[in-house]
């Protein structure tokens, strides 16, 4: 599994000053995505999540790097006008692994999700990523599903990229749990197969994105940020290849409570089955019906989350 850093991506990318700076004289540095700007946000409240995403790692002693795409380049560090401009712009690409290329020679504005982010992370130094939910196993994945009209659907087989990425590119991510959009128990079997450590952090229940907990035992968990500091630091010394997936809990006072999600969510798959939505457009559709059927409220939990995630991130940053 374990790769060594694809040169042509070293190539590719244009550090901001302020992060190359940084990673020269070993300054804890946090690496952001940019899909859930694009395409996990609605308009301004993806902007405004961005913003205080990159506060919160700066609060905390680190320097952050949001990721994106432009003008075949990989930009680490980005300005306030692109941060404007994936935040508003109507045809932003979402770049995963197998669509970086087509990204980068198309020269288009690409927004990065967690694979693509890690990948452009391992290239540039970058040892430690916050975002809010990594994608994973999608329910029906493996299982054959009856349509309300009756007709049978084959598996999906949609399983996110970002899993294989885990596998193969030692890079920290900190995360609220799997999005709780996804078959989370067959992603966590998923994560362990690849050799992924998935650890929660302060509480022993896997995170459940918009809620505390997903009801589910977590496969690993620490006390806190120096245990989690010490376990990501030993993990990274063996050279396994691998990152390391850390999950923690939204805060409380934010959090969708876990029976409300868990039925907007049931309700969202439903109609984007019945749409007929799947690929790489679901993940975004699924998280916008969600807010629509929460009234909102899913995306103060997710609001929350992201930027709870950034403050960790950056503290663990400074701690290893
Ligand atoms: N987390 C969020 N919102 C998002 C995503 C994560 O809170 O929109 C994005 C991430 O970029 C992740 C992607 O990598 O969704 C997964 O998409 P897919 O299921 O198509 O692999
Ligand atoms: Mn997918």
């Amino acid at each position: 599994m374990q790769q060594p850093t694809a040169p042509g991506i070293r190539e590719r990318l244009v550090i901001a000053p302020e992060v190359a700076e940084a990673l020269r004289a070993g300054r804890p540095v946090v690496a952001l995505e940019s899909t859930l700007i694009s395409h996990g946000l609605p308009y301004p409240r993806n902007l405004e999540v961005a913003g205080a995403a990159e506060a919160a790692v700066r609060e905390s002693g680190a320097v952050p790097a949001t990721v994106a795409i432009r003008g075949g380049r990989i930009l680490v560090g980005l300005d306030a006008p692109t941060l404007v401009e994936l935040a508003t712009a109507a045809d932003v690409r979402k770049v995963a692994r197998p669509t970086l290329a087509g990204a980068l020679a198309a020269g288009v504005l690409g927004a990065t999700t967690v694979s693509a982010t890690m990948l452009a992370a391992n290239a540039a130094g970058i040892r430690v990523f916050a975002t809010g939910g990594i994608g994973g196993v999608h329910p029906g994945a493996f299982e054959t599903a009856t349509a309300p009209d009756g007709s049978r659907r084959p598996p999906s087989l949609d399983v996110s990229v970002d899993l294989q990425e885990l596998a193969m590119t030692p890079v920290v991510v900190v995360c609220a749990g799997p999005k709780a959009i996804l078959d989370v128990a067959a992603t966590l079997e998923v994560l362990e197969t690849h050799g992924v450590p998935v650890v929660a952090v302060g509480t022993d229940e896997l995170p459940g994105f918009f809620s505390c907990s997903s009801g589910i035992t977590a496969p690993q968990h620490v006390d806190g940020l120096a245990a989690a500091a010490d376990l990501v630091r030993t993990h990274l010394a063996l050279g396994l290849g691998s990152g390391v997936l850390l999950c923690v809990p939204v805060p409380t006072a934010d959090e969708l409570p876990r029976a409300d999600a868990v039925a907007a969510i049931r309700r969202a798959t439903a109609d984007a089955a019945q749409a007929g939505i799947h690929g790489p457009a679901l993940t975004p559709w699924v998280l916008q019906r969600v807010a629509e059927l929460t009234d909102g409220r899913s995306l103060r939990a997710n609001t929350a989350l992201i930027i709870n995630d950034a403050r960790f991130a950056g503290r663990l940053a400074a701690a290893i």
